[in-house]
């Protein structure tokens, strides 16, 4: 892929009033999320409710990619056409997650370090055959008592660089994920420190590693209140500091960023996008979603592993898909919920 394609790629990733639908799910994730509707997590179970969130129609309208697992990239829809090939035909570009999961972080207890660059290089040529148009590694930085530590936050910007840049050399724009857990008992403004940190170290070492902004798109976490702080942020509050730890780290030349959203309610993950944008709406790059959780579980609880539930099921996604679609533009209200 020419230089003008990653571009181009990038771009639509983030183009306007759309997001991405993160399914990729290892398969201790995709247990956990059936384990809540009581299913056993077989291979068919998997690609019976993947299924149902790609083949979902209507869904093009709000979702520009897919982030896959490697088993789900192999695997095809109920009419036999391969995953990756149903995506592109609705014009929905497929991702694929290519780190090999958060492992502990030697001497540094309570502390990870994202894995997978060994064969990473031959991994994406496969992946780019399989159709894949972007990838993504996702980092962990947890809050703690003295965590995270630099030599946690450096090494994981070390292995994302190498990621972007291994991404880049293969034709394929690298989604480089730090997440910051929203976990711990921590304030907001803890989060907003911690998070700074993380991506000024991330972005510096980007760009000493020679990795091009221009062909890469940022996913992170919002600036919040951890889950067991006892003073919860506002919708406003999130807003302003997350966009003023932006404009602190990212550079301009970035083609968007997508926030995860973390253990969030479907609900607030929307309003705080919404805020953001209809707060912002002149910053240097789109502000997006790339949710799991907060896309896929009305949707998987709907479903709870019936055949007779998928419309249902698929609606409950589509619903959530639009929403923060309008939350892109800034146009999101929450009597929307309300007439769902
Ligand atoms: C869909 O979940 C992704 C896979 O997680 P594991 O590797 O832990 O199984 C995850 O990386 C996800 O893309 C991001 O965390 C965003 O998801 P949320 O649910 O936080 O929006």
């Amino acid at each position: 892929m020419s230089a003008e394609e990653l571009q181009k790629t990038a771009q639509a990733m983030v183009a306007r009033g759309k997001g991405i639908l993160a399914i990729d799910e290892s398969f201790p994730t995709i247990k956990k999320r059936f384990d809540s509707i009581d299913i056993e997590s077989t291979e068919e179970a998997r690609r019976n409710y993947r299924d149902l969130l790609i083949t979902n129609p209507g869904g093009a309208d709000y979702i520009s990619g897919m982030i896959l697992f490697d088993e789900t990239i192999r695997q095809s829809t109920s009419d036999g056409t391969p995953f990756p090939e149903a995506l592109i035909k609705q014009g929905i570009m497929p991702g694929i997650k290519v780190d090999t999961g958060a492992k502990d972080l030697a001497g540094h207890p309570g502390e990870k370090v994202t894995e997978g660059l060994d064969g990473l290089r031959d991994r994406l040529k496969e992946y780019k055959q399989l159709g894949a148009r972007f990838a993504k590694w996702r980092a962990v930085i947890t809050i703690g008592e003295g965590i995270p530590s630099m030599a946690c936050i450096q090494a994981n910007a070390h292995a994302l660089a190498r990621y972007a840049g291994l991404c880049q050399e293969a034709g394929i724009v690298p989604m480089v994920e730090p997440e910051v857990l929203m976990d711990a008992d921590n304030t907001i403004d803890v989060c907003f420190d911690v998070t700074r940190q993380t991506l000024k170290t991330v972005f510096d070492t980007l760009f000493s590693m020679d990795v091009t902004i221009e062909h890469t798109i940022l996913k992170t976490n919002m600036v919040i209140s951890g889950k067991k702080c006892k003073v919860q942020a506002g919708v406003q509050e999130v807003a302003n500091k997350t966009v003023r730890c932006l404009l602190e780290t990212i550079p301009a030349a970035l083609p968007g960023i997508v926030f995860l959203s973390g253990g969030q309610s479907a609900e607030l993950a929307t309003a705080h996008l919404n805020a953001m944008n209809k707060s912002y709406p002149d910053l240097p790059w789109p502000l997006s979603f790339s949710y799991g959780r907060a896309l896929q579980e009305p949707c998987l609880k709907t479903w709870a592993g019936k055949a007779e539930n998928v419309p249902a099921a698929q609606a409950a996604l589509l619903h959530r898909e639009k929403c923060n679609s309008l939350a892109c533009l800034g146009e999101y209200t929450e009597a929307m919920e309300q007439a769902a």
